[in-house]
């Protein structure tokens, strides 16, 4: 289930993230996060949570805690993490997948002793969507997190189509996607060529 392209839906860049949903999931994308800014849109979040359940995949929430627990998993930045226990968030989360952005090898540590089931980093490459996103960390930024930790990572910022492969041959399992969808004319043909180089790059 970890592995492949991994798609955010930002609501602060799309209108319509019920309809980006179905587009993204078409395509063959069985990892999606729901993120919300501006606050979890709870309709919007049972709508997603439908569409992804329907065809197996899994929805995570970015940052909302509470919501992540009406979903599949919850993304927490190092930010979220620092007044939590940890033990209590990984046992509150029961078998609902627990993902945390590290930006160094040694919060990629921690976030395995912490339980998490995967690890972000990045950002891989330029990107305006998270403008605190900091300098891009390229391949081998990603490649220091993927040997410091045996859990799948996801690597995110400015991929698209055309750097996905330098994204795969650094180990990650996954690639994270947020403007190349929700930007894209046709975000369902975007999903399934994505879905297609990453499968023809890491068999
Ligand atoms: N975290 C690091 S970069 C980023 C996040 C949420 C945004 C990536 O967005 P895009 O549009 O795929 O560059
Ligand atoms: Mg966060």
């Amino acid at each position: 289930m970890l592995a492949g392209i991994y798609a955010i839906v930002d609501r602060s860049l799309t209108q319509q993230p019920v309809a980006l949903v179905e587009a993204i999931l078409a395509a063959g994308v069985r990892v999606v996060q729901y993120r919300a800014k501006d606050g979890v849109e709870h309709d919007v979040l049972r709508a997603l949570h439908q569409r992804t359940r329907a065809c197996g995949a899994v929805l995570i929430v970015n940052d909302d805690f509470d919501a992540a627990l009406e979903a599949d998993g919850w993304h927490a930045g190092q930010e979220d993490l620092a007044d939590r226990d940890l033990r209590n968030v990984r046992s509150r989360l029961g078998s609902r997948l627990f993902g945390v952005s590290c930006g160094l090898p040694e919060e990629a540590r921690a976030a395995q002793a912490a339980g998490a089931d995967y690890v972000g980093v990045g950002p891989f490459a330029a990107t305006s969507t998270k403008p605190d996103a900091g300098a891009a960390i390229g391949a081998a930024g990603v490649r220091a997190v993927v040997a410091a930790t045996s859990l799948p990572v996801v690597a995110i910022g400015g991929i698209d189509a055309t750097n996905l492969g330098d994204v795969a041959q650094t180990g990650a399992a996954m690639a994270a996607v947020v403007s190349a969808l929700a930007r894209a004319a046709d975000p369902r043909a975007t999903a399934a060529e994505l879905v297609q180089r990453w499968n023809a790059l890491v068999p």
